[in-house]
């Protein structure tokens, strides 16, 4: 009886490889493998089994197939890169366990979403490496709190598609989500609010140390975001010394405005030290180089002096600082990271002075906006027609030579469900991916869509309540639009 050859066609793969020769015929895989470790790569080992439990594949050194874990240090594959080939036996080999992570979660799309009692995979070499090495998203789970079990879950299947930056937006005006010890009213008072409709709650100490510990397994950073000095609602109703002394409003904020709360710079010696030891209990909890402080949305005769003694604050413990690109009017050392997110915004002049930035401009990034125009409980205020896939897809970071990558941004103000986030996030959270991935002269929709629209099984496998996008043919069936 004549099979299909899977070997025939190019397989569906997101983000798309570097490179990809097909060879002829196929290997089968029928209730177990050999699993050879040679590497010290326990995060990779580990990525390895859990796929293998989730197909009901054993690992038997009796089996005739053997999947191989190597770490070689070939420079041309850089710290994220990886070669994967399947032959009589599947070997996986990069320099990093970072990239013996992203082999792993190649070889997951190559197979099957689900159990099969015979597994087949096309014979095939793979060699690939990210254009950037900033592959992110930003939840912002101070509108509205998101539990820990789901930014678990959404760890994992960033991981899925090679995402290896989650920036938790902690602190806003309608709530405060991390556990300050020498500060406790920030949680008492600031956790208990939220925006109207929305979650409230915090994350303990020990809960963000967990989910720390849980990306980095998966190859993935948290990036902190302690937002200051505006966007502080939930800090001044928590403690209202850190307000000017004439402020009257100190209530908790459940509204959708931005911009009316600040710090009082006026008070130096309260709003230093109050900052500092928040900052140094933030970073005792997040290893990640780079710290987000916020920086947006606020207007104050003191706020670039805030910016650049902040920026110096977290430079002395040895870090790097993120503002959103209002923050560029301070003075800052070179290396500090700005996040540009208005498309018109003008940061000609710090990338002239050669500072990095994450790419998240409104009109492609902002995934609060709409799957299409209209989309009930979307914003729509940077873009009136929403940020449908294909939108999202066609941006060009190219033009940005000091890049770092890019970052989808989930704000949450009308975002109050762990259902209403899938939605927003998925499908077009993979094609930010590979934005960030697959370099632009790579990359073309129709054939993103084709091999998305295939991967429709595997995010089903991941119970993923994504937007049935009609460009993917998925409106049929699937998950409820939300
Ligand atoms: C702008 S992006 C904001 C957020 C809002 C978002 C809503 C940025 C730095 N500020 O505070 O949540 O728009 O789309």
């Amino acid at each position: 009886m004549a099979e299909p050859d899977a070997a025939n066609a190019a397989p569906h793969l997101v983000p798309l490889p570097r490179s990809v020769s097909m060879h002829p015929g196929e290997l089968r895989i029928a209730g177990a493998v050999e699993l050879r470790d040679t590497a010290s790569a326990p995060d990779a080992a580990a990525a390895l089994k859990r796929t293998l439990d989730a197909l009901e594949i054993g690992v038997d050194a009796a089996a005739s197939v053997r999947i191989h874990l190597q770490r070689f240090d070939d420079a041309a594959l850089g710290d994220e890169g990886y070669r994967l080939v399947v032959g009589d036996h599947v070997q996986l080999v990069a320099r990093t366990d970072a990239g013996l992570l992203h082999a792993v979660q190649t070889l997951r799309q190559l197979l099957p979403a689900q159990p099969q009692a015979e597994l087949r995979l096309p014979r095939l070499e793979i060699v690939d490496a990210p254009a950037y090495r900033w592959r992110g998203l930003s939840l912002d789970v101070a509108r509205s709190f998101l539990p820990v079990d789901y930014v678990e879950r959404t760890i994992d299947r960033m991981a899925r598609f090679k995402l290896n930056r989650l920036h938790l937006h902690l602190t806003d005006d309608q709530g405060w989500r991390i556990e300050i010890k020498r500060w406790p009213k920030l949680v008492e008072i600031g956790g208990a609010s939220a925006v109207e409709g929305g979650r409230s709650g915090w994350y303990t100490q020990d809960e963000l140390r967990h989910l720390v510990a849980y990306a980095q397994a998966r190859g993935i950073t948290i990036v902190p975001e302690i937002d200051v000095p505006g966007h502080v609602q939930a800090a001044l109703a928590s403690y209202n010394e850190l307000a000017c002394d004439d402020e009257d409003n100190l209530a908790p904020y459940s509204g959708l405005e931005v911009g009316f709360s600040v710090l009082c710079l006026d008070k130096p010696e309260v709003v230093y030290p109050f900052v500092q030891q928040v900052l140094e209990e933030v970073l005792a909890i997040f290893p990640s180089r780079e710290i987000h402080m916020g920086g947006d949305e606020i207007k104050h005769p003191r706020y670039a002096e805030f910016v650049s003694r902040t920026a110096a604050m977290v430079a002395e413990q040895g870090r790097t600082a993120i503002f959103w690109e209002e923050g560029s009017v301070a003075d800052t050392a070179p290396d500090v990271v700005f996040q540009f997110w208005n498309d018109g915004y003008d940061i000609a002049a710090a990338v002239e002075e050669g500072h990095p930035l994450i790419l998240s401009p409104c009109s492609y990034f902002y995934i609060d906006h709409g799957n299409y125009a209209g989309q009930p409980q979307t914003y729509d205020w940077c873009r009136k027609e929403g940020v449908p896939l294909a939108r999202l897809y066609a941006f060009d970071p190219t033009p940005f030579p000091t890049a770092l990558g890019i970052e989808a941004a989930l704000w949450t103000e009308l975002v109050h469900t762990d259902a209403a986030a899938d939605n927003r996030l998925w499908p077009r959270l993979a094609a930010a991916a590979e934005v960030a991935w697959t370099p632009t002269a790579q990359r073309r929709y129709a054939d993103f869509v084709r091999r998305m629209g295939a991967l429709r099984p595997h995010l089903d496998a991941m119970d993923i309540g994504y937007h049935p996008e009609p460009d993917l043919g998925w409106q049929s069936e699937g998950s409820a639009a939300e």
